[in-house]
């Protein structure tokens, strides 16, 4: 019998939900029941691409919207060999942020739609869930305020949660739309249980291709 592949996991949301928190405990509690478990987070800055996004996004240079859609999807794609990879290995991978936000964070700009949008990212590794941190900015904002990052106000916040609700839309993807404002506690049991079911359903299934 063929090894059983891990799952795809993803956690999204607008800033400050609680997705890197959740991504931790859930980490620790999947390793705990004894389930090989890894995290990955996009934008990942480690990388040269990763750089060029992380220098972006904290404002020490701007660059052409389109230019830095491409390289947000670029640098998950320079990550798909190694995410194929773990899954065959059995390993289920935790992903904070995905193409969702991608899409949401671009075609909240002026003069961005989502189907160009969503081309850069086609053909990732699909999900096997998405679980989506569901909160008003405006309650966001209060656990500690958002930092000075680019993208980090309220108005441009409340369209990239808008352009979520549009991609939610598509029935062909699992996603989980939980409430953040609870406890951290409460809301990782619902993700642990959402994903217990996720890497179950996942085992015997073949990697699928995002909106393909
Ligand atoms: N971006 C993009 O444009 N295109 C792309 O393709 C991708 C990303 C992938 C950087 O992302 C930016 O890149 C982001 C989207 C854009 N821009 N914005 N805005 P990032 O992932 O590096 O962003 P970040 O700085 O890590 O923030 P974050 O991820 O939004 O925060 P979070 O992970 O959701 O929240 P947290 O760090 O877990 O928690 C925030 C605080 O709330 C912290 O003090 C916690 O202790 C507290 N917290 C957490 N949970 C709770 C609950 N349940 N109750 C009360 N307090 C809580
Ligand atoms: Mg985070």
């Amino acid at each position: 019998m063929a090894a059983k592949r891990g799952a795809l996991i993803v956690l999204e949301g607008v800033d400050r939900v609680g997705k890197s928190t959740q991504c931790k405990r859930l980490l620790e509690a999947l390793r705990q029941r004894g389930r090989a478990a890894e995290l990955m987070s996009f934008p990942d800055r480690r990388t040269e691409i990763g750089q060029l996004i992380s220098s972006y996004l904290q404002k020490k240079h701007n660059l052409n919207d389109c230019a830095v859609h491409l390289l947000f999807a670029a640098n998950r794609w320079e990550q798909v060999s190694l995410i194929r990879e773990k899954l065959q290995n059995g390993i289920t991978l935790i992903v904070d942020r995905y193409a969702f936000s991608g899409v949401a964070f671009t075609s909240a700009k002026s003069g961005f739609n989502l189907e160009w949008c969503k081309q850069a990212d086609v053909g990732l590794p699909k999900p096997d869930v998405i679980l989506f941190l569901n909160l008003e900015p405006s309650a966001a904002m209060k656990r500690g305020g958002f930092g000075t990052e680019r993208y980090e106000n309220l108005h441009f916040q409340e369209l990239v949660l808008q352009r979520f609700g549009e991609l939610m839309k598509d029935e062909s993807l699992n996603w989980k739309v939980l409430d953040a404002s609870q406890s951290i506690e409460v809301l990782h049991q619902e993700i642990i249980s959402n994903v217990e079911n996720a890497i179950e359903k996942a085992m015997d299934q073949p990697i699928g291709e995002l909106w393909n």
